[in-house]
């Protein structure tokens, strides 16, 4: 692919520093093999640890205003490599370049939110019930952090632990996904770039590991690691939850979803219809905030559905293709395995369905896997649909009460980005108060968050929060401290006397 050669003299000069035979990487758009790397050994990866926390004892002592400073030169260092990032992150995950671009945008703006954050990560100040005594919570650097992420966005969920990590004081580790090394290699590049210049930054303040799960493992198993913040599946959350907690470190988790989009009598549909296409179509639905399921009330449904239908059924030949083409709005599926658990889910659910719509594979002769999306009309909620399928598939089913549609909306395991279609403010707020998501839209589809609200959710989807918000809680160590500045005996808490 002449693209990628192009790509990576501009942003990987030093891949054959990564060159092996451990690690195939292929590019969705046709299957081909764009390179082969070397995974990191287990004594690497030891040293890289200590590394990493050599690195992070002096990094902490560098005041957060400048930590600020070197986010923000990254910031702009992303911004001179926007377009060359998003062409990589298209090549190697296949998400269309518009898109691609988004998600380098995700990065500038998360950085741009750590370089303010670095001038506040506030405490409090406690009222003492003792006379002389003085309370404070104060926040300090935790350590080295270390980051999974998901082939589905492989440099921005970095860059939200990462920028946060920084002007918390803490150093990184981060292992991409085995699908998506590249575009790892090439933000560790463009941070290299800033570190060079930025003498107060200690060597190895932010590490790759290069490898699969077991690369991963070692890290997770590290108590030199206090916390491990991973985005991806369920069953990846599943593994690297119980194994952090049995060492007593920290994880934030950001799993599964199954996002849903009610559709009330009241809908604006011209709002609802833009929402639900983007939310069940828009990165071949490979995000973790991907529209699944969409509860229309009975009285809208057969309209809706008639009027989604013609929308997916001219997503045809014109739409579906190469991601790197600016008239393209659906992308690859990351691999065979993706088409097949697709192919599946529709299996699954088809004994129940009235409809399915779309669902096949098109575009086999250019090797990838692409599907046209698939839109499954069914009367009701079923158990087939309880689980996540990374794949543009979705789910339409009709309700009758919001209190009921709510119950069913919560029935599933996952609990990440919810979503309600209404013009009327009762419905609206009852929603945001019942919906067990970790995300709560009014008009608003269930992708596409920005980086200033916390991102993540409840249940399977792993309780933690990334991003935005208070968010950066997570990558410091909270402390309590009372001060007696009396000259008295000090007197006890909870009025205990204590006289030897
Ligand atoms: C993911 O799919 O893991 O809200 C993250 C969104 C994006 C992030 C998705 N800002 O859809």
């Amino acid at each position: 692919m002449s693209q990628f050669a192009d790509v990576v003299n501009k942003l990987i000069p030093n891949l054959s520093e990564f060159a092996g035979n451990d690690l195939p990487v292929h590019t969705p758009i046709d299957g081909s093999l764009l390179t082969t790397l070397r995974c990191h050994t287990s004594i690497e990866i030891d040293a890289l640890i200590a590394q990493s926390q050599t690195a992070f004892k002096a990094w902490r002592l560098i005041p957060a205003p400048r930590r600020g400073e070197l986010v923000r030169q990254l910031g702009n260092k992303l911004r001179e490599r926007k377009e060359d990032l998003a062409q990589l992150v298209t090549l190697e995950c296949g998400k269309i370049i518009e898109e691609g671009r988004g998600e380098v945008q995700e990065m500038i703006d998360i950085c741009d939110f750590a370089v303010g954050l670095s001038r506040q990560l506030y405490g409090l100040t406690i009222q003492s019930e003792r006379a002389n005594h003085t309370m404070q919570e104060n926040w300090h650097p935790l350590g080295p952090v270390g980051i999974i992420s998901a082939f589905n966005f492989p440099v921005a969920v970095w860059s939200w632990n990462a920028a946060l990590a920084f002007v918390c004081g803490d150093s990184t580790i981060w292992k991409p996904s085995e699908k998506t090394p590249l575009t790892g290699i090439a933000v560790q590049n463009i941070l290299n770039e800033v570190l060079a210049d930025f003498p107060d930054a200690p060597a190895g303040l932010s590490q790759l590991i290069i490898g699969r799960a077991a690369e991963g493992n070692q890290m997770v198993e590290d108590t030199r690691v206090p916390l491990i913040s991973a985005t991806g599946s369920t069953r990846m959350g599943r593994i690297v939850g119980p194994k952090v907690a049995a060492r007593f470190g920290k994880s934030l988790l950001e799993l599964g979803g199954n996002n849903a989009i009610i559709v009330t009598p009241s809908a604006d549909l011209d709002v609802a219809l833009p929402s639900i296409l983007f939310g069940s179509v828009g990165t071949a639905g490979q995000r973790c905030t991907s529209t699944r399921r969409v509860f229309v009330h009975q009285s809208r449904f057969d309209q809706l559905f008639e009027t989604l239908k013609s929308a997916y059924l001219q997503i045809g030949a014109s739409k579906i293709g190469n991601p790197l083409e600016a008239s393209t709005l659906v992308g690859p599926l990351i691999d065979e395995e993706a088409f097949t658990c697709m192919q599946n889910a529709i299996e699954a659910i088809r004994p129940h369905a009235t409809e399915v719509v779309g669902g096949e594979r098109v575009l086999s002769e250019t090797g990838g896997y692409y599907a046209h999306p698939a839109l499954v009309k069914i009367n009701h909620h079923h158990e087939a649909i309880h689980h996540e399928t990374f794949a543009p598939l979705t789910y339409v089913m009709p309700y009758s009460s919001l209190e009921e549609v709510l119950e069913v909306h919560n029935s599933v395991p996952q609990g990440l980005s919810s979503a309600i279609m209404t013009t009327d403010l009762r419905e609206a707020e009852y929603f945001k108060q019942n919906s067990d998501c970790g995300i709560a839209n009014v008009n608003i589809g269930t992708s596409g968050a920005e980086i200033g609200g916390a991102f993540g959710g409840e249940k399977e989807t792993g309780g933690g929060r990334e991003s935005g918000s208070d968010s950066w809680r997570a990558y410091m160590r909270r402390q309590t401290s009372t001060t007696y500045h009396g000259t008295q005996k000090p007197a006890l808490a909870q009025g205990i006397t204590f006289d030897v």
